[in-house]
């Protein structure tokens, strides 16, 4: 088991000025911000980082709201990391997301969901080097 995680707070949650917010949740759960870098991801960025999404309905939809406007991208470090992030967020859709959530908080619907959180051990790696090079790695 990794000890790492990725994370994006997105678009929607950025325009709306919860980045701070969601910066101050993530470390009171007790994890260590380890990569951190705002940014504005082309269209063909973010393409490519939800290619595993290719064949979903959702997939020109989600990379049109992901290349909107800035992120903020983020490797986070905590024993259980992968499962403990997911827990904190909250469901996909923030409708079913639990209380107190992330997603609760701050998401607006099912694709404007406030923030991404890696979903394994193995994407949290591909997907923190996509936005980090090793020196960006703490
Ligand atoms: P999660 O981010 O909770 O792991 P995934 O991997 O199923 O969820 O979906 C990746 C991203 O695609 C979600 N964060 C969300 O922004 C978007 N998405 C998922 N399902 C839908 C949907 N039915 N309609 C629009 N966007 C969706």
């Amino acid at each position: 088991m990794s000890n790492r995680t990725f994370t994006m707070i997105k678009p929607d949650a950025t325009a709306n000025g919860h980045t701070g917010a969601i910066l101050a949740i993530i470390n009171a759960a007790g994890f260590r911000i380890v990569a951190l870098k705002m940014l504005h991801l082309s269209a063909e960025k973010a393409g490519e980082f939800y290619a595993v999404h290719k064949e979903r309905p959702f997939y020109g939809e989600l990379v049109e709201f992901m290349s909107r406007g800035p992120i903020s991208a983020a490797i986070l470090e905590k024993e259980n990391a992968v499962a403990d992030f997911r827990t904190l967020i909250g469901a996909t859709n923030p409708a079913q997301a639990a209380e107190g959530t992330v997603r609760k908080l701050y998401a607006t619907s099912i694709g404007e969901n406030a923030v991404h959180g890696s979903d394994s051990d193995e994407n949290a790696a591909i997907e923190g080097d996509f936005f980090f090079s090793k020196l960006e790695q703490f």
